[in-house]
């Protein structure tokens, strides 16, 4: 199952040829209906130049994670984003089509069983996948409610199978600058990280998102694997995984590197403790003229508030 790939975004976009102009070429050479004809449904749709896990959306409904509130509509949502990587405004969903996608690797490593590369399209089909509505926090305080589909971490941590000495996960972004130009910005601690603790990711609330309004996630919302954790800022929901390692000690994160005053390890959504920039009492709700009170834990304190039990000295909510 070691599958050795030189990712996509380690070669200049020019010479990176996705699966589906490869696939493509062949069908075309193949007479194109007659591969179409004996292969599997993946194999067509990327034959057909669409997303190779086309077929296993829409995915099966979670009906146990339910809003208070509309979800956001998809338009607004694939137009309001944060990805530092295409540029630091909200309109960064026509720069991250530069994103290469596929073919995709995903490293597991550090204290686990037995490290691995595999391709993301390979990885998707081994773990369960559900969608589930969730409302998000950034801590500009804005906040919107979206269906996500995704692997439950707890389900990948078990897959991963970590040693016992393992304390924490550490998430990595790509790095290739001459994808994503914000990585030029040699100010910012490039590749973007975060982490959780093991009892966080085993939590059954983190997901690691793979498609987002019953289709897989497009560029700007972090294709093709992203993390959600939906009781914390959006930040800690760091987008386009390639690297996920699990380690003794607590990581450093991208805004922890950047500013540490003011971004801190656990992220917690608290109304009561502001950031240097933004109040968090409350929270504009995106496509409304609505401002909610922001719920401690942004709502999720019934399945999260026992994973800090005697943290209380830490700083735990920003
Ligand atoms: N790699 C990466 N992940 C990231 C970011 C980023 O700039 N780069 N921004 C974070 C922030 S601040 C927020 S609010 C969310 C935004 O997710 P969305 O654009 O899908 O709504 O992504 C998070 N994950
Ligand atoms: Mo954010």
């Amino acid at each position: 199952m070691l599958i050795k790939n030189r990712p996509g975004w380690e070669m200049p976009e020019s010479q990176a040829t996705p699966e589906s102009v490869f696939l493509n070429r062949r069908s075309f050479m193949a007479g194109g209906a007659g591969l179409i004809a004996g292969s599997t449904l993946p194999q067509v749709a990327a034959a057909q130049g669409a997303d190779p896990t086309l077929d296993l959306y829409p995915a099966k409904k979670n009906a146990a994670y339910t809003l208070d509130r509309p979800v956001t509509e998809e338009d607004l949502a694939a137009n309001y984003n944060n990805f530092y990587e295409f540029g630091t405004s909200k309109d960064v969903a026509a720069a991250s089509k530069k994103l290469v996608s596929r073919p995709w690797t995903v490293t597991i490593d550090g204290m686990v069983e037995k490290p691995l590369e595999i391709g993301f399209d390979d990885l998707v089909r081994k773990l369960p996948l559900e969608e589930r509505l969730y409302r998000f926090r950034c801590v500009e305080a804005w906040s919107m409610a979206v269906p996500w589909t995704g692997i439950p971490l707890k389900a990948f941590v078990a897959f991963a199978k970590p040693l016992s000495g393992a304390k924490y996960i550490r998430f990595e972004t790509f790095l290739n600058p001459r994808m994503a130009s914000g990585q030029s910005q040699r100010w910012y601690p490039w590749p973007y990280t975060e982490g959780l603790t093991i009892a966080e990711a085993t939590n059954e609330l983190p997901l690691l998102v793979t498609g987002i309004y019953g289709k897989p996630i497009p560029a700007q919302h972090g294709a093709p694997l992203r993390l959600i954790t939906p009781w914390k800022y959006g930040f800690k929901s760091v987008k386009s995984i390639t690297k996920i390692s699990f380690v003794a000690e607590r990581p450093k994160t991208f805004w922890e590197g950047l500013q540490a005053s003011e971004y801190g390890f656990w992220a917690n959504v608290n109304p009561e403790v502001p950031h240097p920039r933004w109040s968090q009492a409350s929270e504009q709700v995106l496509g409304t003229r609505d401002r909610k009170p922001t719920l401690l834990f942004n709502g999720y304190g019934e399945q999260v508030a026992g994973l800090y039990k005697g943290l209380e000295s830490e700083r735990l909510y920003m």
